[in-house]
Parts: C-alpha cells; structure tokens; sequence
C-alpha cells in the first residue's frame, strides 16, 4: 500500500472530512498516511503499518491532528487601494447602501484598481495572500469585480493568475463583471450587461482566465433579469455559475441562481423557505460569510436551521474585499461561523474543506483526506479539531502541505 510513497506520516489523527465515515471530521485516530508527489496514496491504522523499504521519508506526528487544506471559496483579494475613510463615515452612521448611492463604495475601489498596473495590483494583492496561506489556506477563489470594464476586468484576472503562478496556492477565477453598475453605464445598465456578456465573458474565455461567473443581485447592483442575461452567457461558454445572493434583501436572486444550477449562491442573510428548498435541489452549496456580516453589522442572520433541515451543504469564506470584509483570516471566519452564526465547529471545519470544494467544483480532488485526492494538507499542534473554530491567533499550525510539497511553520 505505501511502497511508492514519498512521505508519510505516522502516529497521526485524521480529520478526513470524508462525510460518509461516521462521527464528526470523519476522524480515523492514530493511523499513517502516504502520499506519492502531489496525491495521498495511502491509509491505514497504525496496527496494519508497515514501513516500506526504500527512499522514503517519515514523520512522525506524535498524536497530532492532520487536516484538509483550507479552501477559501469567496475572495476579492485583488484589489487596489484601501476604504478606511468609509470606515470611520460609517461608524458615525452613515450606512453601506448610502455611501454606495453617493458613488464611494464598490465604485470608489473600481477607481483606485483602474488607475493600478497590472504589476502593482499584484504587489497590493500579494500580502492578502500570503496572510491566507499562513492560515493554512491551500486553494483560493479570487473574483474580478473592481474593473467594470474590458482592459481592467482583464487586468484583475490576469493579476489572480500571476499571483497563482507565483504561489504555491491553489487559484480559481471568477469573473464578477456584473459587481455594481460601472459610471459610464449609469443611465443605461443594460448596455454595460450586453458587453459583459458579448465582448467580456468570450474575451476571458478565450485567454483562460475564468473558471466561473459571479454577479451580485441586489437593489444597488443588478437585478434578477440583468443576472440571468449572464447566466445564459456563461453558460453558452461552459463556466461554472456562482452568484452574491439575498445579500442586502431578499431579490430571490438564488431560485435565479437554482435555476441554472450554480455551484454555490453566497452571503444569504436575506434568503427564505422557497430560496433553501430551490437550492437544495440543484445541489448548490451556501456560502455563508460571517466577516461581511460582523463588518456591516448586519442583524439579519442567514437561515441556519432551513439550511440544515434541507441539507443544504454549507461552505464558509472570508470574502476578503476593501468594503465589507477587510479580514484576511480564514480562522476568523471559521471562529465568525461559529459564534455569530451557530455552526458547529465540525459545520465550520466542513465549510473550508469538503463544501469549500463543492462551492469550486473541485469536491473530487480536494477538501477531504482521501485516497486519490491531491496532498493539500495541514499538521496542527491540538488534541480536538474544534480547537480550530473555538480558538483563534495561538499558531497551532506546525507544518502545511500544498500539492505534496511541504513546508514547515516556523
Ligand atoms: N457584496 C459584498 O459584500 C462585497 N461585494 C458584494 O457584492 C463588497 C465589495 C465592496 O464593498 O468592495
Ligand atoms: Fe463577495
């Protein structure tokens, strides 16, 4: 079984995630793991280990926990300049919607990102980056959103490539086109969803840079009609379907999303009985951000009971933006699920691993501990996994394996 592994860890607890072993975490105690390059080729229980000989390397886990990569399935970490002005207006009351209407907000980081070169947006998005895999985020999804028209639309995907092809992260791209209706565009929304769909979506096609389509549904953005004009488009081109849904209200903007069988629909404060039961249908995950919600100070909780009773499976993310989530932490977010949302910690784990993969279409090479699936993993110094919603900031994380190349936290 491990004859062919590279590495192996002995003496180690698994958290597999894997849902169809019973108990939380789909734990398997004191058990080894091999992987051979970038794939875990073997598990075993410590009783049936048998070290293999040849060149091989193993470590010894001492009873530690071992967990999927974390998946942070909900970004715009690529993004120029700050919003701590907006910050200070709004804790004097001024409100997220209001200071969209007067043209700051999502608008006011579309100037700063359109002025950026291609080579300073990746110096500014770098550090978010790099404070995400020190967590221990393995893969990360990465939106456009602050371009708003074809050269910086463009400009920001190719700076999420970039930053993929300098890190050893995992990147998936997002085109979010449809994020907030663009100046030039104010009187006639539709026209600027035309060229989204007609020149933007083939053009990113055609240079590769886009997995998915995302758009945000909402009052101060587009409606239904506008979103599902995309949709059509996206889907006419093969991309995966994502959507920012009953964020701020409720537009039914996820039975829109249901429809075209989106990978995942996110936020969700604002979504009812109908919005669940559609997207427990079409097998979409919820993507729930409790960063955003924290930072809005939104009172208005998702629908954490609907959810579970339709099994919804449920992803957790940072959503890391400069207007509602300046949080580059996954482990808040994890901590942010638990105590402001009420997932469990097992809920919480789940929502960066295993239904993180699921909001990517990735569920078949990533998030669990699985024989076949891809050597993203992370050692932790705890004796629970719960200790990684319920505590935060003690660096417990002792060693991070991204594609089977370790690195070790100093
Ligand atoms: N909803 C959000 O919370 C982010 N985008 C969206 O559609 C916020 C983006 C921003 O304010 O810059
Ligand atoms: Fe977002």
């Amino acid at each position: 079984m491990f004859k062919t592994a590279t590495v192996i860890w002995i003496n180690v607890n698994l958290a597999t995630m894997d849902q169809t072993i019973d108990g939380g975490y789909g734990a398997l105690r004191n058990q080894a793991i091999g992987i051979c390059d970038d794939r875990i080729i073997a598990i075993a229980p410590m009783q049936d280990f048998v070290a293999p000989l040849g060149e091989v390397t193993i470590i010894d886990a001492k009873d530690r926990w071992l967990t999927p990569g974390f998946i942070d399935a909900h970004t715009h970490l690529v993004y120029a300049g700050h919003r701590a002005d907006e910050f200070e207006q709004r804790l004097q009351g001024v409100s997220y919607t209001q200071i969209a209407k007067l043209g700051g907000g999502i608008l006011s980081t579309v100037k700063a990102t359109r002025r950026a070169t291609l080579e300073e947006l990746v110096t500014q998005s770098q550090p978010r980056l790099s404070a995400l895999m020190a967590e221990g985020v393995t893969c990360v999804e990465i939106k456009s959103g602050y371009g708003l028209n074809i050269d910086d639309e463009l400009k920001m995907l190719r700076a999420a490539k970039i930053l993929d092809a300098n890190n050893p992260v995992r990147v998936t791209t997002t085109l979010l086109a449809a994020h907030s209706v663009p100046p030039e565009y104010k009187n006639n929304p539709d026209q600027y969803i035309d060229l989204v769909c007609e020149q933007l979506i083939p053009l990113a096609v055609d240079e590769s840079l886009v997995d998915a389509v995302d758009v945000f549904c909402e009052q101060i953005a587009f409606s239904p009609a506008q979103c599902e004009r995309v949709f059509e488009a996206a889907q006419k081109h093969g991309l995966a379907i994502k959507g920012h849904m009953e964020q701020l209200s409720n537009q039914q903007g996820s039975q829109l999303a249901a429809r075209y069988h989106a990978l995942s629909v996110d936020h969700l404060e604002w979504l009812d009985e109908a919005g669940v039961q559609a997207i427990s249908s079409s097998n979409t995950v919820a993507t729930l951000l409790p960063s955003a919600f924290y930072f809005l100070r939104e009172t208005k909780l998702p629908p954490i009971e609907l959810l579970r009773r339709y099994q919804v499976p449920i992803a957790v993310a940072t959503d890391l933006n400069p207007g509602s989530a300046p949080l580059a932490s996954i482990r808040l977010a994890m901590h942010m699920a638990c105590t402001l949302f009420r997932l469990t910690p097992h809920e919480s784990l789940a929502g960066v691993t295993c239904h993180a993969a699921k909001a990517l279409g990735l569920s078949a090479s990533i998030g669990q501990l699985k024989v076949g699936m891809k050597a993203d993993m992370l050692l932790w110094n705890i004796e629970s996994p719960a200790q990684l919603s319920y505590q935060f900031g003690m660096h417990e994380l002792l060693q991070k394996v991204f594609d089977g190349r370790i690195s070790d936290v100093g």
